[in-house]
This record gives structure tokens, C-alpha cells and sequence, in this order.
């Protein structure tokens, strides 16, 4: 007999830096979503799918919920009301081991208006001691009637098991909304944009970050009439521009004789490769352009 298909949306919401992403990834079992320590690293919504015998869970990664200072910071929340509004499912992703402060407050207050049951996952489990995690739980269960709570490590993989069971019993029947080979609705281009804005916030502080994008300008495979002479054999050229918000930025980008644009390119290299699972070549360029986070012409481009 064949069992009844179920399949539900989940929404990753919560505030910047609680781990989002490294929780999609984690679930996934794919690196999709870029990670780093800055607050602000996820910009649009990165669907992750994954397929447990009859129920297919489809996971929304969100930009972490902040004060939009720039047009950018918008969009960026407009995906997360997007992602709210397609979701069968809230998973709200808290640190647990920061403080509980106004901005959790606020987004309480929010969830508490949402139709969506929403589970409470209190990561980075991996920091804190069971005493600190008991008082969490406490203190969060007054902020709204959580259908779940449950404490993980995204980073370490711990506890997900629980979480798994949880999510296929609340998945509701129907039909799968995705194929049963596709995992992610991210382009190879899309990954690598991410991919090497994620290693420029992981060298970068302060207000460079923020003020990065990243373009692909040329991607040629191998065989191609214009694959550059100097391509790795069998694999991938890949040009890309990150842009950033003052020339001030673009010095801390180059680094001392070049040394930090040097470091950004070969591990951005190499992710890619572990990305495409083939040679690649990665040529990168920095490029200024001031207040673009304000230009929705801009941020069309870049496909905020
Ligand atoms: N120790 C520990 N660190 C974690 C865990 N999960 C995430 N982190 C770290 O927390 C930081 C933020 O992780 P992200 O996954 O980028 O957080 P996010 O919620 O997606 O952040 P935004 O995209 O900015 O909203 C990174 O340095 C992660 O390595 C965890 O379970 N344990
Ligand atoms: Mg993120």
C-alpha cells in the first residue's frame, strides 16, 4: 500500500545571526545558504527541500528581522513576509544562548498574529549548560503558545532528530509542491554570488559588509568557443564584480599589497568548486558604487 503523500512549507524566521541559514543547510545536508558571523548576511528567501519517505518538507530561509534602514533592508523584509504568508509551518530560530531583548519581543509580538502554528527552536544548544537552556525555555513560553519548543545545534547537527519527528506528524496531506530530485530552487549563479559575498563577510567588519554585493559577469564552461586559454581543462571560468559602497571599502578590500581580495578569491574559488564538483577559475574585480543599497534599480540587478 502506498502511504498518503504529505508535504508542508516552513518558514526559518527570527533575528539576525541566530542561525537561520546554518539550520537550512544543516536540514538540507547541502551548503545553500551563505553563514557568517555578521548579523545581516541572508538578503532574499533560499527554499531547501527535503523528502522523508511519504512527506516532502520545503524550507524557507529568511533574512534575520532588523530595522530597515535602506531599501534594501526592505526587500529584504519583504521576504520574509513573503515567506510568512507562504508557510504552512513558523520555525523561529532563536539563540539561545543570547539575550531575550526587544527585538524577540517585537517578532513575538507579530508571530502571535500569525494563522501558522510556530515552533520554537532554540539553537546553538552547544553553548549553553541545561540550566541556562531550562531558563530560556521559561522565559520564552510566556511570549506565545508555541505548538513545539525544541533545542538544537545547527552547527553540530544536535538534537534533530526530535525536530524531524515533530515536522512530519504536523505535515499536512497533499501533493508535493516540488520534484522528488530537487533540492533547492537556487541556481548554480545564485550560489556562487552568495558563496563569494559569504567570504568577503567573513574577512570583512564593521560597515563593509553591509554595503557588499556581488555580480557574476562571465561564466564560460570549458569548450566554448570563448572558454579563456588559461581555463582550468574540463571545468569553469567565472568573473565576478563585487561592488561595494565607497572607495574607503575598496582599500580594505584589496588589503596590504592585494593580500585580502588574494584570500576572498581563493577560498571563494574553492567553494565554487566544491559547489559545481569540477575545475574552476575565478576571477574577481571590486568595483564602486555609492549608495546603491538605496537604488531599487540596483537592487533589481543584484535580484534583491
Ligand atoms: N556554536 C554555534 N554556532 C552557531 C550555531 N548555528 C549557527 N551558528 C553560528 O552563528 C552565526 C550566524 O549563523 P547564520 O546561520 O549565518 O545565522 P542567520 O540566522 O542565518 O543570520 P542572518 O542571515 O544574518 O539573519 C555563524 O557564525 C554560525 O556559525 C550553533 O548551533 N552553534
Ligand atoms: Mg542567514
Amino acid at each position: 500500500m502506498v502511504e498518503t503523500r504529505r508535504s508542508a512549507t516552513l518558514a526559518l524566521v527570527g533575528l539576525p545571526n541566530s542561525g537561520k541559514s546554518t539550520l537550512l543547510n544543516t536540514l538540507v545536508g547541502e551548503k545553500l545558504a551563505a553563514v557568517s558571523q555578521m548579523p545581516q548576511t541572508t538578503r532574499a528567501r533560499i527554499l531547501g527541500i527535503v523528502n522523508r519517505g511519504p512527506v516532502q518538507l520545503a524550507f524557507l530561509d529568511t533574512p534575520g528581522v532588523h530595522l530597515a534602514r535602506h531599501a534594501l533592508n526592505q526587500r529584504m523584509l519583504h521576504h520574509v513576509d513573503m515567506a510568512l504568508d507562504e508557510a504552512d509551518l513558523l520555525l523561529w530560530v532563536v539563540d539561545a544562548a543570547g539575550f531575550l531583548g526587544p527585538g524577540e519581543r517585537e517578532l513575538a509580538k507579530r508571530l502571535k498574529g500569525a494563522r501558522q502554528p510556530v515552533y520554537l527552536i532554540l539553537n546553538k544548544l552547544d553553548l549553553v549548560s541545561r540550566g541556562t537552556l531550562l531558563e530560556k525555555i521559561a522565559a520564552y513560553k510566556d511570549l506565545l503558545a508555541f505548538r513545539e519548543i525544541v533545542p538544537v545545534s545547527a552547527k553540530l547537527g544536535q538534537n534533530l532528530e526530535p525536530l524531524w519527528t515533530l515536522l512530519e506528524r504536523d505535515a499536512p496531506a497533499g501533493e508535493w509542491a516540488h520534484g522528488d530530485e530537487t533540492f533547492t530552487d537556487q541556481t548554480e549563479r545564485s550560489m556562487a554570488t552568495e558563496f563569494i559575498r559569504e567570504k568577503v563577510l567573513r574577512k570583512t567588519r564593521e560597515e563593509v559588509p553591509h554595503g557588499v554585493a556581488v555580480e557574476i559577469r562571465t561564466w564560460i564552461e570549458a569548450g566554448a568557443e570563448d572558454y579563456p586559454e588559461d581555463g582550468p581543462e574540463g571545468g569553469t571560468f567565472i568573473e565576478a564584480e563585487i561592488v561595494v559602497e565607497r572607495s574607503g571599502h575598496r582599500k580594505i578590500l584589496l588589503g596590504s599589497g592585494g593580500e585580502m581580495i588574494r584570500d576572498i578569491r581563493q577560498s571563494a574559488q574553492r567553494e565554487l568548486k566544491k559547489l559545481l564538483q569540477r575545475p574552476v577559475r575565478l576571477a574577481l574585480h571590486i568595483k564602486v558604487e555609492e549608495g546603491w543599497r538605496d537604488r531599487p534599480e540596483q537592487l533589481d540587478k543584484f535580484h534583491l
